[in-house]
């Protein structure tokens, strides 16, 4: 896959990018990524990439025309490709979103600094607009690495067979069940019992069950979009009599 990230600061993207199995992805060519900087399309001698909003106000906004030139050798590159611009104005990004990215041949990014791009580069070289969540972060590299890490991890050959497996495999909808290892018991903490018993019928039904049951508590929301059983909708009856004082919504279980 071909990406191209239009950005003020390539170090971020490349950094985060050379690790793990992005990084893998980068030195066995599934990933062909490349960051273009707006900077080296300014034409004054100050390599100019900013100015005041009009209307006054605080703070900067990203200049059209070296965003426009950048976007223009991107383009001279892969013809096709989508663009999608980073900003805290976007549509949420979905797992939903990066399953419809990876089918594609060539992605264009675009990642903003200051207080946002100018709407006319927008307007004219987005097909889409995207935010990671519902916080504030200084600039769009991080949310573009997110993306990448999101959209690659989908591609044929990017993940080992294990992590394949368990993509394949994993409760769709629901947070993951917990996680143990070696020890059975370390600074007093057990293992559950049922997790050493070796029978594996038993085991699924606990994991589902906990992964139901956290869902709940951390994650409601996710629950009304996924229909239940109706052994799930007994089980989280049976946890609602048993831990009467508890509720969603907690930070803390
Ligand atoms: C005062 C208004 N702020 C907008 C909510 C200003 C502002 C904050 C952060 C302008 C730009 C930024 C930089 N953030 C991003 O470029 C960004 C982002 C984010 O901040 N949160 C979630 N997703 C994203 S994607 C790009």
């Amino acid at each position: 896959m071909h990406i191209t990230v239009l950005c003020l600061f390539p170090e971020i993207i490349e950094a985060v990018t050379q690790c793990g199995v992005i990084g893998r992805a980068r030195e066995e060519d599934l990933l062909d990524l490349r960051c273009l900087n707006p900077r080296d399309f300014a034409s004054d001698a100050h390599r100019t990439v900013d100015d005041r909003p009009y209307g006054g106000g605080p703070g900067m906004v990203m200049m059209y025309e070296p965003l426009a030139k950048a976007h223009a050798a991107a383009r001279q590159d892969n013809p096709d490709a989508r663009t999608v611009a980073l900003s805290p104005q976007g549509v949420p990004f979905t797992q939903q979103q990066a399953r419809e990215s990876a089918q594609a041949d060539a992605l264009i990014l675009v990642a903003g600094r200051y207080e946002g791009i100018d709407e006319r580069f927008l307007q004219q070289h987005a097909d889409a607009e995207w935010s990671i969540g519902d916080y504030v972060i200084s600039g769009g590299e991080l949310a573009a690495a997110v993306v990448i890490d999101a959209i690659m991890r989908l591609r044929p050959g990017v993940l080992g067979c294990a992590e394949s497996v368990q993509q394949e495999s994993f409760d769709e909808g629901l947070l993951d069940c917990p996680h143990y290892t070696r020890p059975e018991e370390t600074d007093g903490l057990k293992t559950p019992e049922v997790l050493l018993s070796g029978n594996h019928g038993k085991i699924d039904r606990w994991r589902h069950q906990e992964a139901l049951i956290r869902t709940w508590l951390r994650r409601p929301d996710l629950l009304e979009k996924a229909p239940l059983s109706e052994e799930d909708q007994a089980v989280l009856d049976e946890y609602r009599n048993a831990n009467p004082g508890k509720h969603g919504h907690g930070d803390d279980d």
